[in-house]
């Protein structure tokens, strides 16, 4: 994919606030801290359109990006954030579900894991929501610059059990500290778009 143009559109904490355009849309989501904004600042070629921070809980918006004039990219709020207030947290699942479960021009979700890490509760209720909400989605594990060689089919192997996926379902191994994974990304999203 070559991004010609990437534009912050909007931070929505509201439906009516959601771009109107029609343009197809392609969400990320995963557990705070997860690598989420540098997976989009890295796919996009920016060093901080998708903001980056080691603090995290940051994002509490559902934030639009337009790429090319053509399709969006979508950042959701990061979960599990243990600091983060209950009624905050309530209300952040309310405005994720409804985004998730109802947005016509979403293709596809991109659910971000950690691959150092075993999944949790948090991210099988994601899947199980996507999965209700008929969203195609594609596991996506972070930071595998960290592991070593050896570690990778066995942390493969340990998310797949974790999150209960089909034996031939696809987890894609991604950095952004060496860019893996980017162009295979690509190309699955150019498929949903
Ligand atoms: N080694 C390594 N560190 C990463 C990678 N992606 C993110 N990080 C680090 O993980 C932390 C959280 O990243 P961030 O993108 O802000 O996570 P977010 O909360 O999911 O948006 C930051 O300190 C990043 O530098 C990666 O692919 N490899
Ligand atoms: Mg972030």
């Amino acid at each position: 994919m070559i991004i010609q143009s990437a534009k912050y559109i909007i931070s929505a904490m509201r439906p009516d606030q959601y771009p109107k355009m029609g343009l197809p849309e392609i969400a990320f989501v995963g557990r705070s801290n997860v690598g989420k904004s540098s997976l989009m600042n890295c796919i996009l070629n920016r060093k901080n359109l998708a903001k980056t921070s080691s603090r995290p809980g940051k994002t509490q918006t559902i934030n639009f990006f337009d790429i090319n004039q053509k399709f969006y990219v979508v950042d959701l709020p990061g979960y599990g954030f243990a600091k983060v207030p209950v009624a905050v947290k309530e209300n952040w699942g309310r405005v994720m579900t409804s985004y998730l479960s109802n947005r016509e021009p979403l293709r596809m979700a991109m659910v971000l894991v950690d691959a150092r890490h075993k999944p949790t509760d948090l991210d099988m209720d994601m899947l199980a929501l996507l999965d209700d909400a008929e969203v195609p989605t594609l596991v996506v594990a972070t930071k595998v610059d960290k592991l070593k060689r050896t570690e990778r089919k066995r942390n493969m192997d340990r998310i797949r059990l974790a999150l209960e996926l089909d034996e031939d379902a696809e987890i894609l191994p991604f950095s952004s500290e060496t860019g893996e994974g980017k162009k295979e990304l690509w190309e699955i999203i150019s498929d949903f778009l």
